[in-house]
C-alpha cells in the first residue's frame, strides 16, 4: 500500500485541535445565531471519536455520525450553493454575497476546509503529517468526513438549489465527483422544488449547457426537482463579485 504525504495547510505549533477549536469560536462570534447550540470543546470530542486510534484508511462515513448530531445548524431554503471543480469561484461568490452558502460556509464546513488528519493504531493522537492523500486510499479521514458532511448538507437543502460548475473542466458534472455521488444522491425531492445549474465559462471554452454531462445531472435528480442550467461568462461572474447591485446566480 502507497500512502502519499499531504501537507495540508500549516498549522500552528499546537496543531490540529486548536485549529478547529478557533476556527469554531470564530465562526460563533461571526454568527451569533449558532452560537448558543453548540460547544466547540464536545464537537471536537465528537470529531476525534471518529478517527482516532484508527488505521487511517479504515475509517468508515459513518464514523462521523456523531459530530453530525453533535452541531446545529439550521440549513436555510434557498442558499445551498454547490460546487464541483469551482471551490475558489463558489467561496469569493459567498463571501460576497450573502443570499447563497457553500457547506465551507456551515460550522461544521468551516471548521475542516483545508486541513487533513489522521490517526493510528492505538494511538489517542491526532496528526497533520503523513496522512494518506485524497486518493490513497477510500476510507481516509478526511475523505470519509467530506462524503458524511456532504451527504447531510444535501439531505437538508430545501426550496431552490444552485450548483456552480465549470466549463473550463470536461466534463461539467461528472459522476465520480462528491457532487454527482453523494450530493445529487442525497436530495430530498420532498423538501427540495428546483435545482439551477450555472456553467461559469471561459472565453476560450466551447462546452455550453447542451453538454452531454448536464443532461445526465437532470436525470440524475429526484423526480419531480426542477432543473435548469445557465451560461455564465467569466467576466459575469467576476462583475456580481465587484458589483453588489447586479443580479447574480438567483440573488439581488
Ligand atoms: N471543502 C472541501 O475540501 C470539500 C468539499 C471536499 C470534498 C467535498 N466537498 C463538498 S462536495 C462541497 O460541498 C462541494 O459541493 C462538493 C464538491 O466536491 P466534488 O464535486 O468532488 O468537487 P471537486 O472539486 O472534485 O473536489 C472538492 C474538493 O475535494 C477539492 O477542493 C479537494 O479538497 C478535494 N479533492 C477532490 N478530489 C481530490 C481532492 N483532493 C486531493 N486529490 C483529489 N484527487
Amino acid at each position: 500500500l502507497v500512502v502519499g504525504v499531504s501537507l495540508g495547510l500549516a498549522l500552528s505549533p499546537k496543531g490540529v485541535k486548536s485549529e478547529i477549536l478557533q476556527r469554531c469560536e470564530t465562526y460563533k462570534k461571526l454568527h451569533p445565531e449558532v452560537s448558543s447550540g453548540n460547544d466547540c470543546q464536545k464537537i471536537w470530542t465528537a470529531f476525534e471519536q471518529a478517527y482516532v486510534g484508527r488505521n487511517s484508511c479504515d475509517v468508515p462515513v459513518e464514523n462521523y455520525d456523531t459530530l453530525i448530531r453533535a452541531v446545529k445548524q439550521e440549513i436555510q431554503c434557498n442558499k445551498t450553493l454547490f460546487w464541483s471543480k469551482s471551490k475558489d469561484l463558489a467561496h469569493a461568490f459567498t463571501e460576497k454575497r450573502k443570499c447563497k452558502m457553500t457547506l465551507e460556509d456551515t460550522l461544521l464546513g468551516y471548521m475542516l476546509d483545508d486541513l487533513t488528519w489522521c490517526s493510528k493504531p492505538d494511538s489517542k493522537e491526532t496528526f497533520s503529517s503523513n496522512c494518506p492523500g485524497w486518493t490513497d486510499c477510500e476510507k481516509n479521514p478526511v475523505r470519509s468526513f467530506w462524503v458524511r458532511a456532504s451527504a447531510n448538507l444535501a439531505a437538508s437543502t430545501c426550496g431552490h438549489a444552485s450548483v456552480l460548475l465549470s466549463a473550463s473542466v470536461n466534463p461539467p458534472y461528472n459522476q465520480n465527483s462528491i457532487f454527482s455521488s453523494v450530493e445529487v444522491q442525497n436530495l430530498n425531492h420532498s423538501i427540495l422544488d428546483s435545482m439551477a445549474a450555472y456553467l461559469v465559462t471561459d472565453v476560450t471554452d466551447k462546452t455550453n449547457c447542451n453538454d452531454a454531462s448536464l443532461v445526465t445531472l437532470k436525470n440524475d435528480l429526484p423526480p419531480n426537482v426542477e432543473f435548469s442550467c445557465k451560461e455564465m461568462p467569466l467576466s459575469d461572474f467576476q462583475m456580481c463579485l465587484s458589483d453588489l447591485d447586479k443580479p447574480c446566480l438567483g440573488c439581488h
